[in-house]
């Protein structure tokens, strides 16, 4: 490897004192071995051979299930260089109080060497991270997840000298001494104590959002918390539309979508479901790649009705995580399709019966797939200039105030949806679940820089790009009095991205399709086929109604969060917030 590289490793190594060090080269030889030993100590159990062949279940520990927000620090000399909705630490502290927790900590451990690639490997876009972890899982599941190997290894003896360093060790996975560091100005990341998801692969939401995000503030481009999907129309094209969701709110699952329209040419493709990397392109346009090469995705929720190309996928050369199991050795969760076995081994190892009161999954087990396997993954996935954007959604889970679908006005309109949504929270991350929160562009937890500069330079994209995306918002989850989602999701979101495809190329037939209210542009209930789906009127009316009320209390509760922003709050994102106030208010007489 090269010496900088070669260095890195020996100072973590005289440091964390492993048994041994493994360079790895991503070859099926390594990863059959490292299987095999993880199957002979327990950490991995083998899943029915026949029903899913080389399929693997793990059980993480009960403490450490989901990515820890309040563990994740930005390390930058000046505290407001990382704003007010990041946790901050000085370099300084960082090595005093963090650092020494990794003494020792691979005593008697493997140290796993991972060099790997995000983004196509032809890509101009594509980055190298070297994740040194003394975790065989990771190590299987960033193989998955990232074109690890020789790729990598291959561009680092070629001269690349803006690697990422990622330090990961399991150490005691005890919450107390678990911290997930990120120093945007040094570029390297260290993480301690969870083996967990964003916490752990480290290529994911450490490198490939909060190091990239501050990368591409300096570069000129986006590090984004996107699905990106193709649309395909009856006459062939192809329309490329970009969502951000927060965690657990429905990326996968619309990027991967069934179309229920088919038959008459509506058809959706997948370039990515978690994470974009967006560039301003010759023409003017925002073009995006997908950095990784596998899905993290999760499982409850998922079956043959609601995704069936996602379980298409992971019936082969899967991993999955705390999910439950069957008598006959295969998977289960909350939301399988058929009748609730009689009884399962549950995601802790425990006997579980319909009985129990308990979830026999955890409300955030997952599955790793290759997205090769996604049967309807876009052949345009791996381009190296990515696909260009027609549009972007924002999206969130709320159960009132926000209508199913609506289109901004314009770009800087576009940015301030994005900065101000907010979604309830979900197992995605610990602490509560259902609380609603400000949730800019899905970044909340992944942007890594203050957030008020990184709207700032949302604005500068679109001002540099002559012909930047649409900007909507959609709402998936509304509810009635009842609690019960009105809109039935999924495949039928296909109508939606229809309607999106008309705003952005023009209508198909003329008539018109949408009014405009004082948030934004908003579908009349026929074009999405309202009564197509036999909503009833009242239901029609709850899905696309701008309530005044509603929305008064949600620009109030927008002022309280951007107020947090002082003076680096952007001037264009002030204007937008009073613009709104003043069409919500009715002009006296
Ligand atoms: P992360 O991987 O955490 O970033 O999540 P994600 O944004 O990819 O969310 P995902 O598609 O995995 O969906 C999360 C949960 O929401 C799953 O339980 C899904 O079944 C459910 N879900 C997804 N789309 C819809 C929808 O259109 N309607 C409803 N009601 N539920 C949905
Ligand atoms: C998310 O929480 O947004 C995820 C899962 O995609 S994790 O990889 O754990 O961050
Ligand atoms: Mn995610």
């Amino acid at each position: 490897m090269t010496s900088s590289v070669d260095e890195w490793v020996d100072e973590v190594a005289r440091t964390t004192h492993p048994d041994k060090v493994v360079w790895c080269d991503g070859s099926d030889a390594e990863n059959e071995h490292l299987i095999g030993e993880m199957l002979g100590d327990g950490t991995l159990l083998r899943l029915n051979e026949q029903a899913l062949p080389n399929c693997y279940l793990h059980r993480s520990n009960p403490q450490d299930v989901a990515r820890t927000e309040h563990l994740t620090y930005i390390c930058t000399d000046d505290p407001h260089d990382v704003g007010p909705t990041n946790n901050w630490m000085s370099p300084g502290e960082a090595y005093e109080k963090v650092w020494p927790l990794f003494k020792d900590s691979m005593k008697n451990r493997t140290m796993y060497v991972v060099p790997y690639l995000m983004g196509p490997t032809s890509s101009p876009y594509a980055k190298v991270g070297v994740e040194v972890t003394d975790s065989p899982y990771v190590v299987a599941n960033m193989r998955i997840m990232t074109r690890m190997g020789q790729v990598a290894t291959d561009r680092l003896t070629a001269g690349t000298t803006d690697w990422v360093p990622g330090l990961h060790s399991l150490s005691d996975l005890s919450p107390e001494r678990r911290f997930i560091m990120h120093f945007p100005d040094r570029r390297t990341i260290w993480s301690i104590g969870s083996g967990y998801g964003g916490n752990a692969l480290l290529g994911k939401k450490c490198f490939s959002l909060r190091i990239a995000s501050t990368m591409g503030k300096q570069q000129g481009w986006l590090a984004e918390h996107m699905l990106i999907l193709g649309l395909e129309s009856p006459d062939g094209d192809v329309t490329y539309i970009a969502g951000a969701f927060p965690s657990a709110c429905g990326k996968t699952n619309l990027a991967m979508l069934k179309s229920p329209f088919e038959r008459d040419g509506w058809k959706v493709w997948t370039v990515g479901e978690d994470i974009a990397w967006i560039n301003i392109g010759p023409d003017g346009r925002f073009w995006a790649i997908n950095p990784e090469s596998g899905y993290f995705g999760v499982a409850p929720g998922t079956n043959r009705k609601t995704n069936p190309n996602a379980m298409d996928a992971i019936s082969r050369n899967s991993i999955f995580t705390n999910v439950a199991v069957t008598d006959d050795g295969k998977v289960w969760w909350e939301g399988m399709d058929g009748p609730v076995p009689e009884h399962l081994i549950d995601w802790q190892g425990r006997r579980w019966t319909p009985t129990s009161g308990t979830k026999a999954a955890h409300p955030n087990s997952r599955f790793t797939t290759p997205a090769t396997q996604n049967p309807v993954i876009s052949k345009h996935w791996e381009d190296p200039q990515g696909v260009p954007l027609s549009a972007i959604l924002f999206g969130g889970r709320r159960a009132r105030t926000v209508p199913l679908v609506y289109r901004s006005f314009d770009w800087e309109h576009g940015v301030f949806v994005g900065a101000t949504m907010a979604s309830e929270t979900t197992a995605a991350a610990t602490g509560a679940v259902g609380v609603v929160r400000r949730d800019p562009m899905a970044m909340l937890p992944f942007c890594g820089y203050n957030m008020a500069d990184y709207w700032s330079h949302w604005l500068e994209m679109g001002r540099r790009a002559s012909n930047p995306p649409a900007v909507f918002q959609v709402n998936w989850f509304r509810t009635d009095d009842q609690g019960r989602y009105i809109w039935p999701g999924f495949g039928e979101n296909m109508r939606v991205l229809r309607w999106v495809r008309d705003q952005v190329r023009g209508s198909r037939n003329g008539t018109p399709t949408a009014h405009e209210t004082p948030v934004g542009v908003v579908p009349t209930p026929e074009a999405i086929g309202a009564r197509d789906l036999g909503l009833s009127k009242s239901d029609a009316e709850t899905l696309f109604a701008v309530d005044r009320e509603d929305w008064l209390r949600e620009v109030e509760d927008q002022s309280e969060f951007l107020r947090k922003f002082g003076d680096r709050l952007p001037d264009a994102i002030r204007r937008q917030h009073q613009a709104l106030q003043s069409r919500l208010t009715p002009v006296a007489v």
